[in-house]
């Protein structure tokens, strides 16, 4: 009876238990901030693959299991199974997996042998999208999402000697997940992005946070978070250019908040000044490179250090350029950004997740202020609270890599999503999230969603408008609708006196396809859409920048026109193989102009 009892239960469990369950237990640990400082034994290079349709490999592939005798039967080998490279893509590296959405088994053996550093955690820049990761047969955790960085301590699973990492990688859509089933981009499979070991001491310092008090620009205010203690520590924060020499006490959770006065040259992309910094603690010392900047919103300004301030932008995908694929080494961004500042911009917009550390690291240096976002993507399962803590993890992983960046102004939390209450109640809860995890930057999204109030005025009538600072606006004027001519008269209006960017315009062209300018898919028609947007958006009330769509050509899955598409979105001002069309010579000559004119 007892029995049957519990059968009964298992399979009311069974049926009540979603097809992928949400990582619940054995989450990372808030994330290691600045990598790039610390010890580390890289983890990149050929990784043995095992592609796993069916998932046969949740039976035990994390045992990486051996036959013992001639009649022993293991129905899988990573021994004998081709590899991947990491970091990279799985759809680029083999022709069958171009399409292929779902699980595939990573492994990597290294040796490793114990140093100075008592501690050690496995790192990974991103893995796309869900990832559960074991070492030496235990498992350290899960992580969903498919562009934040994620690490999970391994201190006590780590032998001397040989080791073996596996992770099964999956990158099935899923109608809860974030984004959802449907997206315009790729969704690249695989261990995307650099994997590390990261050794630290016993008490390390996790995370900081150096940054101006929003408004003033000779304070800084910050705090600094101790991992592995309990007791009061003292900490020096050092920015010895600026004859900064600060000691500070850390209370019973390893935190310390700062604040205090300095004379500071500012960062701006015309001067991107980074300053040294260092913060120590009794046995740990990191390293850091800041900016210091200011950036406000008031009335219709958007104000860098005090001063209104024009973005010259232009959005983009994390797509590599040449090869295909998605991008991932620092050479990668230094052509794509190459190419922004080419086109005169002071402004990027990272469409439409979180970038490669490296890019905006990249921005830091050569003075470009970045639109940051997560992928909260067109249409997603708003009443679910399993996506919204999802997004939400997204989000803080986001933040916590980046929030020392001088270049990120604005976390943007989310892209043409649809208007209704669930919804609004979601995108608020992001908005509020963002604001306190990071006091210092500006909430935007990029809406498409306005009201026709006459023959030719639109207004920008999206109620998410009240929640964000600065409100962006995605807008296809003569492409999903009208002509590029219709631009000339079109009307606009905002129901909030706040910023505005136009976040997104365009229209496809196949590089080298020349006509008429009213000869869809040439670069005349797109050039000549951008020449009469450009006229349109200067009429705008309360714009302060632009980031048209896009630099790139890029794969997309829903773009399926033969000889022109051919499963790419044709939209970029560059083709993948780095051919610049008519419209980037319109684009950066209006840039040009804005600049002579100080904007
Ligand atoms: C949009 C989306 C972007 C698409 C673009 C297009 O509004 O935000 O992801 O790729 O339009 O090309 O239609």
């Amino acid at each position: 009876m007892k029995c049957c009892f519990l059968v009964a239960l298992l399979a009311v469990w069974a049926n009540a238990t979603p097809a992928f369950p949400p990582p619940a237990a054995a989450t990372p640990s808030p994330l290691i901030a600045n990598v790039a400082d610390r010890t580390t034994v890289n983890l990149n290079g050929a990784w043995r693959a095992i592609v796993d349709p069916f998932e046969n490999g949740k039976a035990g592939f994390f045992r990486d299991e051996k036959p013992r005798g001639k009649g022993d039967r293991v129905e899988y080998s990573f021994d004998l199974s081709p590899v991947l490279n990491v970091p990279g893509d799985w759809n680029t590296q083999r022709e069958q997996l171009m399409f292929y959405e779902g699980p595939v088994w990573y492994r990597r053996e290294f040796d490793y042998h114990k140093r100075a550093n008592p501690r050690a955690w496995v790192y990974f820049g991103a893995v796309n999208y869900q990832s559960t990761v074991y070492l030496n047969g235990e498992k350290l955790g899960e992580h969903e999402g498919g562009f934040t960085a994620f690490n999970l301590e391994a201190t006590s699973v780590l032998r001397e000697g040989k080791n073996v990492l596996i992770v099964e990688v999956n990158n099935a859509r899923r109608a809860d997940a974030v984004p959802a089933l449907k997206f315009d981009w790729w969704s690249y499979g695989g261990i995307t992005r650099d994997v590390m070991l990261v050794e630290v001491p016993s008490v390390f310092v996790q995370d900081y946070s150096v940054q101006l008090v929003p408004g003033s620009e000779n304070e800084i205010a910050g705090w600094v978070q101790l991992n592995g203690t309990q007791s009061p520590e003292k900490i020096t924060l050092e920015v010895p250019e600026a004859g900064v020499h600060q000691t500070i006490t850390t209370d019973g959770t390893g935190r310390a908040n700062f604040r205090f006065a300095a004379k500071l040259d500012l960062w701006s992309p015309a001067h991107p000044k980074l300053y040294a910094v260092s913060l120590s603690s009794a046995a740990d010392t990191i390293h850091d490179q800041i900016g210091f900047r200011t950036i406000e919103v008031q009335g219709s300004n958007i104000l860098l250090n005090g001063k209104p301030i024009f973005l010259r932008g232009i959005s983009m995908h994390e797509e590599a350029p040449f090869r295909e694929g998605r991008a991932f080494s620092p050479e990668d961004a230094q052509t794509l950004l190459g190419w922004v500042k080419d086109l005169g911009c002071n402004f990027v917009r990272f469409a439409h997740y979180p970038h490669n550390e490296n890019e905006i690291r990249l921005a830091d240096r050569m003075g470009l202020l970045v639109w940051s976002e997560i992928p909260v993507y067109w249409d997603m399962d708003w009443s679910n609270p399993r996506t919204l803590a999802n997004a939400e993890a997204q989000l803080r992983d986001e933040i916590a890599r980046d929030h020392n960046r001088a270049a990120v102004i604005f976390w943007s939390v989310s892209n043409e999503t649809p208007v209704n209450p669930e919804r609004l109640t979601f995108l608020s809860q992001l908005a509020k999230a963002a604001r306190e995890l990071d006091s210092t930057r500006l909430i935007t999204s990029a809406m498409n969603h306005v009201d026709n109030t006459g023959p030719e005025v639109r207004t920008i009538s999206d109620p998410l408008g009240e929640v964000v600072d600065v409100l962006g606006l995605n807008e296809y004027l003569g492409w999903y609708g009208g002509r590029p001519e219709d631009a000339d008269k079109m009307q606009w209006k905002l129901n909030w006196n706040k910023p505005l960017i136009v976040s997104e315009f365009g229209g496809g062209a196949v590089y080298g396809r020349h006509g008429d300018a009213d000869e869809i898919w040439t670069e005349e028609y797109q050039d000549n859409l951008f020449q009469h947007q450009l006229g349109m958006v200067e009429r705008m009330p309360n714009l302060a920048g632009l980031t048209p769509w896009v630099l790139m050509d890029f794969r997309s899955p829903t773009r399926l026109l033969p000889g022109v598409q051919d499963y790419h979105n044709r939209k970029g001002l560059v083709s993948n193989r780095g051919q610049r069309k008519l419209a980037f010579y319109t684009l950066q000559k209006f840039y040009k102009k804005l600049a002579e004119e100080g904007k």
